[in-house]
Parts: structure tokens; sequence; C-alpha cells
């Protein structure tokens, strides 16, 4: 089935900056997962026809869902979904609750980014080896980054949390034995490594300091 070509007007060199910026970050988290022991799972049936999973993740009833494609397969890659709104005597005006893309151009969204009602970006999920699976969630605050979990070796469970005050990095937490509970702790000054903890008797707390 081919799905419409819708014309939102984007910008190309913008979009493809963007996309070079998207892949660029997908590449080293690969980097990161690879060197963990992750392994990115094989396409299942490379070469049959897939099920494209576009705005179906989330529910769209009552939405206005605007597709776009972006490198001209005539399969859409962005969905922007809004909701239409009323304010008192106005016209509706709509705002947009989420942002679907699919990075990779197979048909199936990698990336889900939320909105507030003032329309800021409050929280992303993304699907970094492409199996239709979450592996990353990034948590904003008034459009700043705050919180990053990170599953690295894809069994749907996060070990990595990465901390963020004014966009700068504080504090990484990792759960480095998959027991489920932070053995780790880095903390940064300025931006720059200061200390390390660990836990070594898996109580959750830090029994051996490493300064930098
Ligand atoms: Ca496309
Ligand atoms: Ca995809
Ligand atoms: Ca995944
Ligand atoms: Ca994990």
């Amino acid at each position: 089935m081919l799905a419409t070509r819708v014309n939102v007007g984007y910008h190309h060199g913008a979009m493809n900056r963007f996309f070079i910026i998207v892949l660029g970050s997908f590449a080293l988290v690969f980097a990161a997962a690879c060197g963990g022991g992750g392994q990115t799972k094989p396409d299942a049936n490379p070469g049959t026809s897939k099920v494209l999973r576009g705005a179906d993740r989330y529910p769209t009833e009552g939405l206005i869902v605007v597709k776009a494609d972006l490198n001209g397969d005539t399969i859409p890659d962005v969905y922007s979904i809004y909701k239409e709104e009323t304010k008192g005597d106005d016209q509706p005006a709509r705002r947009l609750v989420r942002k679907e893309i699919d990075v990779n151009f197979d048909g199936m969204v990698d990336i889900w980014r939320h909105f507030n009602e003032a329309e800021k970006l409050i929280k992303e999920e993304l699907d970094y080896n492409f199996d239709g699976r979450v592996d990353a969630l990034n948590f904003f605050d008034k459009g700043k980054l705050v919180r990053k979990e990170v599953d690295v070796e894809f069994d749907q469970a996060a070990d990595v949390f990465k901390y963020y005050k004014d966009g700068e990095l504080i504090r990484v937490e990792r759960d480095t034995n998959n027991d489920g509970r932070v053995d780790f702790w880095e903390y940064y000054e300025r931006g720059i490594l200061d200390r390390i903890g660990r836990d070594n008797n898996g109580d959750g707390r830090v029994d051996t300091w490493q300064e930098r």
C-alpha cells in the first residue's frame, strides 16, 4: 500500500542536518552498546513486506496526523500529530502533541517525541537497534535535557542513567552486573569527571571512591 506523499514545507538542508545529527547520535550509542557486549538483532525477514508502523504506537483518534516523506520513496518518515483546540471565541488552533520519526527509512518509527501544552519537548523515546522496542528515554524540563535512561544491551531494562543540570552532564549511574541496582557512579564537575564510586558488595551503596 502506498502512503500519500504530503509536502509540509520542510527546508531540505535543515532536515538533512537534523538527520545527520540524529544518525550521528545513534552511531555513538551503537558503539557504546557493542562495547558493552550488546548485539543488534538482525532483521527476521529481510526482503519481505513489512508492517508499516507509523502513528499507531499511540492512539491518534480525534487528532490530526500530518505525514511527510523525506527520502522520496512514498513511505512517510515523519508523523506530526496535532490536537485541535479552541480557546474562548478564537478560531480552533492546532497544537503539536507528538512527532514520530523513522530514522532509517524502513517504514517503522524509531523516535517518538512528546510535547507539552506549550509545545515544548518533554520526553523522547528512541529505538536504537530498530527492532520496534524503545531502548532509551530522554526527559526534558523547559526544553532542556535533564535525564537519560539507556538500555545498552537491549534486554528491556535500563542500565545507564545520566543526569544533567542546565544542559550539562553532572552524574552517570550504571547497573554494571544487570541485577536492577545501580553499582557504579560517575560525578562530574563543570563537565569534567571528578570522582567514581563503586558498590562492591551489592547493597546499592558506594564502597570505594576513586578521585580523578
Ligand atoms: Ca520515506
Ligand atoms: Ca525505522
Ligand atoms: Ca530497540
Ligand atoms: Ca539492559
